[in-house]
């Protein structure tokens, strides 16, 4: 049986934010009533490392909410093209499909590898995900961090109209506000971390950590996944830049006013719910239901990448073999994990890390009919695994760190309600803060793990239900709509007092 699906109020669910901003703000009623999104006068031009340019089906939730909001905006997406060339692209080339407009860049092969694979990916992501360990500091990198942030604000001053909304995302970007500003542009711009913020000491570590947030406080929106991040960037401003709170939500530093919005990044989950029960999800399960019999599939789905805790999460799932021999030949657990930034040490490393554990795995506890453990380095189809996840008994979503987590998000949307799957969801992934009724463990702990799988699996159907409707319907009403309109609803709110 399906569940019911209501088009979700967002606006209406947003309305205790504008009530926020209206008290806290001291912004009067005609502000709001001036400063509400109005699709017919303000443009909203996005600016993330890739586009959704040239994808036939716009999967993932980011690419379709960005897509959205620029599509009822005639907006305009900047961001890399993907591609590399010998020359630097001093100005972008435009382009439009299906009613959004681009303007992207090419990369030099330098430029790929000291502001992409240098210094966002192997100083501001290791950094920010707890592992200054792996953080490989190295003053050019930065530089080149400059000089795309430097051209990206250039491109942007060029092609922004008087009325434009400006909304950037993520941690390649950090500095981009910063230029526009110096550039004389004072329009509205706002800036979401989809990753977390660390604490105040791990971002002090970075070389160039008052560059940075320099940057940061020169957007007048900065939107974190969860309170922990907003937690951390408060304190550091406070430690570090003598920053002062106005309200709850805004502070004053540098002589000027940022609003921390705690924004959690949602799913499309009416769409990815219906993916579960299309055919391409149907014959994804079949194939599976070949190999697993009948018995339980425990699944983990993520990019390899080595915040998302594998090698713990493998080695809880060596202990749950250890300890429930009863489970022997009655459980698998499938891994899917497609490579991502190969071209990092970190993460070749891993995916040896991966091959090995998973051999060792197999070689003690399987059989001449029984492979425990199947991990599979590679992607899927966003309907096959809405297929696998409908299959599985259990998710096990353990980053050792994560911003959000979007596959907790979408194993919970694509769940038979007359027969849901248990999730185990990492304490330090954002969407814990959300997702309570999961089962939550420690993903460093093997025996939290193994006994998290245990209690899944012999869940009584009354418990499994009961928790999977207070997750659906927390997923439901903090959708990908509602994320998107709360982040605009304050950005234009703010940017206009
Ligand atoms: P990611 O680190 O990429 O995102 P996540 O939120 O889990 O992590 O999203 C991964 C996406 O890739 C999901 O939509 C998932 O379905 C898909 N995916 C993973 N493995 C796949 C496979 N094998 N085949 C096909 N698809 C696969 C960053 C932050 C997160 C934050 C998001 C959004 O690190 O914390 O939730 O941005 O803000």
């Amino acid at each position: 049986m399906k569940h019911r699906l209501e088009r979700p109020l967002s606006l209406a669910r947003n309305q205790f934010l504008l009530w926020e901003l209206f008290y806290l703000h001291a912004l009067t009623l005609s502000d709001f009533i001036l400063t509400q999104p109005d699709p017919a006068s303000s443009r909203l031009i996005a600016i993330s490392n890739r586009t959704a340019f040239g994808t036939k089906s716009k999967a993932g939730g980011l690419a379709v909410a960005v897509w959205d909001a620029l599509k009822s905006s005639n907006g305009l997406w900047m961001g890399w093209s993907g591609k590399i060339y010998d020359f630097p692209s001093n100005r972008f080339s435009e382009a439009e499909q299906d009613g959004v407009n681009f303007a992207l860049c090419n990369y030099t092969k330098t430029e790929y590898e000291d502001f992409y694979l240098g210094y966002s990916n192997s100083v501001l992501w290791p950094v920010f995900h707890g592992r200054v360990d792996l953080a490989k500091f190295d003053d050019r990198n930065f530089k080149t961090y400059v000089e795309i942030n430097k051209r990206f604000a250039e491109n942007t001053v060029d092609l922004a109209e008087a009325n434009d909304v400006i909304w950037v995302h993520d941690y390649h970007f950090l500095l981009v506000a910063k230029f526009l500003r110096e550039m004389g542009s004072s329009l509205p711009c706002g800036f979401f971390l989809h990753i977390p913020f660390p604490n105040p000491d791990a971002f002090r570590s970075i070389p160039d950590h008052k560059h940075l947030i320099e940057g940061l406080i020169s957007y007048d929106v900065v939107g974190l996944q969860g309170k922990r991040d907003v937690a951390n960037l408060k304190m550091y401003l406070e430690q570090e830049m003598g920053a002062e709170p106005v309200s709850d939500t805004v502070m004053r530093v540098n002589g000027r006013s940022v609003f921390l919005l705690h924004c959690p990044i949602g799913i499309d989950v009416e769409s990815f719910s219906q993916t579960a029960t299309s055919g391409a999800a149907l014959e994804a399960r079949n194939r599976i239901s070949t190999f697993q019999r009948n018995r339980s599939l425990v699944l983990g789905v993520d990019r390899m990448d080595y915040s998302k805790g594998l090698p713990q999460r493998f080695e809880g799932m060596a202990k749950f073999f250890d300890d429930y021999p009863h489970q022997h030949g009655k459980v698998s657990f499938t891994q899917v994990a497609p490579p991502s930034r190969e071209m990092v040490d970190e993460y070749m490393h891993l995916r040896e890390e991966l091959d090995a554990l998973a051999g060792r795995i197999n070689g003690d506890y399987g059989d001449l009919d029984w492979i425990p453990i199947r991990y599979l380095a590679r992607g899927y189809a966003r309907e096959e695994v809405a297929g696998l996840y409908r299959l599985a008994e259990v998710c096990l979503v353990t980053p050792l760190q994560d911003g959000m987590n979007l596959v907790a998000k979408e194993f919970i949307a694509t769940q038979d309600p007359n027969d849901p799957g248990v999730l185990v969801l990492s304490k330090f992934a954002g969407a814990a803060e959300q997702m309570k009724d999961a089962l939550l463990v420690n993903p460093h702990s093997p025996t939290e793990i193994s006994d998290a799988v245990a209690k899944a699996l012999s869940m009584p159907l009354e418990e499994r239900k009961k928790r999977w409707q207070s997750l659906f319907d927390g997923i439901m009403s903090e959708d990908i709509t509602w994320w998107r309109e709360r982040f605009m609803t304050v950005l234009n709110a703010v940017s206009a007092n």
